[in-house]
């Protein structure tokens, strides 16, 4: 209550079911902020605010390496910075350094980075997201330049710089009953490009290949987890998430229970109750690992372009990211986590 009393912009729903804290202090637009005094309580629940303006600074960071494309020294110096990170936000932090083929033949070195919160807990909770960034920006309009890799800033930069936000918080506000491993795979976007013939693919996946990598060699030992949730493309203006196909078929109650918690803090307006079809994507091997996971990803089978009109191209830039669309999601997986209630006892 104390913190209810100081931000004085507290506003109590007729229902007293919401009540929702106005922003933290205003700070420069880009800077990450100090501490959070926002909380927001939804059904006897408290949740800790989700900064906008926090998980926007982490995008531009990552930015500002370059594209982290596997074997640069960009992609080794953004790796660095984010395992950091996690440990700056009190995280335990386990590093998986692997050797991965891409579609061309190419050896990758590639690093899934994993950041463990409660790690005794028996019960889990998996956020994870992409680090990496497409190596071709290969559905651009400009054919000269459709060899040059992407920024990134929602496909790869969006989902890290949610969850490192959303690991600021868990370090800071520990009332959440379960434990929590935020994951950044590596390798996601290395599938084969649209200029690549088609007869020269394979059937073989060659995206994901972290995940992948992860769902058969696990950061620890017999890991498991509750659920999971991806988050890919979650920070477009005006972004739209809809249920997606695997997450449906392979964990329907996950999809309903975040879709719930979405509807109710009011982001009805991001997440859509209609249906997409099923997307290959990190979520199809953590789901294969045995952890039901759904895959909050912009995708809209109404529009011309599916993906956002940005996607794998060189508009993926940090003008097409919304702090809005941000909040909706990182509020959303923030009482996701913070209502999952502690394992039953014996
Ligand atoms: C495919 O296009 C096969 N999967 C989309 C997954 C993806 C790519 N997410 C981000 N970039
Ligand atoms: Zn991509």
């Amino acid at each position: 209550m104390r913190m209810l009393l100081k931000n004085a912009c507290c506003f109590l729903g007729l229902s007293a079911i919401l009540l929702a804290c106005g922003n933290d202090k205003p700070a420069r637009e880009t800077q990450e902020q100090p501490a959070s005094p926002t909380v927001t309580r939804l059904e006897g629940v408290e949740a800790p605010g989700f900064n906008a303006d926090s998980a926007y600074s982490y995008i531009e960071k990552q930015l500002s390496f370059g594209p982290r494309v596997p074997n640069t020294r960009e992609h080794q110096q953004a790796g660095d910075y984010l395992i950091n990170k996690l440990k700056d936000f009190g995280a335990e932090v386990t590093v998986q350094n692997f050797e991965a083929t891409a579609f061309d033949g190419t050896v990758l070195n590639l690093r899934n980075i994993a950041g463990s919160y409660n790690p005794e807990a028996s019960k889990r909770v998996l956020l994870a997201a992409h680090w990496d960034t497409r190596p071709f920006a290969d559905k651009d309009p400009d054919e000269s330049r459709q060899r040059q890799p992407i920024a990134g800033a929602n496909d790869g930069g969006s989902g890290v710089g949610v969850l490192l936000e959303i690991a600021r918080q868990l370090n800071q506000n520990q009332s959440y009953q379960v434990g929590v491993d935020i994951i950044f795979f590596d390798g996601e976007d290395y599938g084969e490009p649209e200029f690549m013939d088609e007869e020269q693919k394979e059937r073989q996946i060659y995206w994901c290949l972290g995940s992948q990598y992860w769902a058969t060699n696990k950061h620890k030992r017999n890991y498991s987890a509750y659920f999971g949730i991806l988050l890919d493309m979650v920070g477009g203006k005006d972004a739209v998430f809809y249920r997606e196909g695997y997450s449906r078929e392979m964990a329907p109650s996950v999809i309903k229970r975040v879709w719930g918690w979405a509807h109710e803090l009011g982001h009805g307006r991001y997440f859509k109750y209609d249906n997409s079809e099923p997307i290959i994507d990190d979520h199809l091997f953590m789901n294969r690992a045995g952890i039901p996971s759904i895959d909050i990803i912009e995708y809209d089978p109404a529009s011309d372009f599916y993906f956002g009109d940005y996607h794998h191209t060189h508009k993926d830039d940090m003008s097409i990211i919304s702090k809005e669309t941000l909040k909706a999601v990182g509020e959303t997986v923030i009482h996701s986590v913070y209502h999952e209630p502690a394992p039953r006892v014996q």
